[in-house]
């Protein structure tokens, strides 16, 4: 698949290529903007690097920097636009901070939903994102961070644990356990995601690993809050609370018009995923009709050890897909809604 790429000379995309990348890069705009650099020195040529060498990227693009989603717009912008469904002429809302929504558990009896993870990306506003970060900034975006959740109290206190040195066999059952980011993504390495690494990054968790933080992994904090069963709203408030509490030390990157700012074009807006891991054994093999409610109610299918992965056991995991240009709490109803009309037709089945 990986393939070689001077990044001088349009790239080359195969018949089979489908990337939002392949579709909107036409010559003239690679041309205009191939010798275009961001003041953290993010290029055009690393933007697109990923989807060039990854020809099978659904999305393709990353950004460097605040800057890079202006510098860039003329690639990034219908991208955007085609993945979230995004006006170029809106502005994203955030109401993260309002009380979050009561709904119920889509499924009180547990006969399908295995576990409900919630998470957002942030970075912090000052840094360039991960894929221009250098190595001297990526350790003090590390100690800030391990700093801030040292000061947690109650249940969101817990232990920062850095990925230099860890055991290898407590990794791999971090991993395993659906906990932690996995080494190694040959989608994050084509952007420079994966420099210098394992140091700098790690995670953090509570003790019964209900609320986490991945460190300097795609984005410089995934803010976790995950549990058995499929109480979204238990959910959902314990992230809001961790959230507010973490704004207080820590300055995120907002964009006035794309919300909270991530290296991945998918991660904008409200950069939530709601996911649950759910059990439909009947409705599962049925890709079309399967497909047909995940795109009715805009939601996501996965494999069970995340993205790029396959289901295991009648096992998806299945999230909002549009995070920008809709609020947290709509991002939430996207996921409620759909759930419940996923296992109303795997009832019938
Ligand atoms: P992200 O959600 O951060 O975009 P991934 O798709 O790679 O990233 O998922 C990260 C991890 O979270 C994977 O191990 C995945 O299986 C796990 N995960 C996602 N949703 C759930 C869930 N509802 N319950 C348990 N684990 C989950
Ligand atoms: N660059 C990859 C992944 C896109 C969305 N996923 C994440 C983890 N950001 C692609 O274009 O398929």
């Amino acid at each position: 698949m990986t393939m070689i790429w001077d990044g001088q000379t349009f790239p080359e995309f195969k018949q089979n290529c489908s990337s939002l990348l392949s579709r909107y890069l036409s010559k003239d705009l690679f041309n205009n903007l191939k010798n275009k650099k961001t003041l953290h020195g993010f290029t055009l040529f690393q933007a697109i690097n990923s989807g060039v060498v990854n020809q099978d990227s659904h999305i393709g693009v990353y950004a460097g920097d605040a800057e890079s989603y202006d510098l860039f717009s003329p690639l990034l912008n219908p991208i955007i636009d085609e993945y979230h469904g995004f006006s170029l002429a809106s502005t994203h809302t955030s109401d993260f901070n309002s009380s979050a929504p009561s709904v119920p558990n889509p499924d009180p009896n547990g006969q399908y939903i295995l576990s409900t993870r919630i998470r957002v990306g942030r970075n912090i506003d000052g840094m360039p994102l991960g894929p221009a970060i250098n190595r001297d900034q990526r350790i003090e975006v590390e100690s800030r961070i391990a700093r801030t959740l040292d000061s947690l109290s109650g249940d969101l206190s817990g232990t920062y644990f850095p990925l230099l040195g860890m055991d290898e066999i407590v990794q791999n059952r971090l991993i395993s356990d659906h906990f932690l980011f996995k080494n190694g993504d040959r989608f994050l390495e084509a952007v420079g995601l994966n420099r210098d690494w394992p140091e700098g990054r790690g995670i953090f968790h509570n003790q019964q690993k209900t609320f986490l933080v991945w460190v300097n992994e795609e984005d410089q904090l995934r803010i976790i809050s995950m549990q058995k069963g499929g109480d979204i709203s238990a959910v959902f408030n314990r992230l809001i609370r961790a959230v507010k509490k973490l704004e207080e030390t820590l300055p995120f990157l907002f964009h006035s018009r794309l919300g909270y700012l991530s290296s991945c074009p998918t991660n904008l807006g409200t950069a939530m995923r709601a996911s649950v891991h759910i059990q439909l054994l009947k409705l599962g093999s049925k890709k079309s009709e399967f497909e047909d409610i995940a795109d009715r109610y805009s939601l996501q299918i996965r494999g069970i050890h995340g993205e790029h992965s396959e289901s295991e056991g009648g096992v998806f995991d299945v999230s909002n897909r549009k995070r920008l240009g809709i609020t947290e709490i709509e991002a939430i109803r996207d996921l409620y809604d759909g759930v419940v009309a996923l296992i109303k037709k795997e009832a019938t089945l």
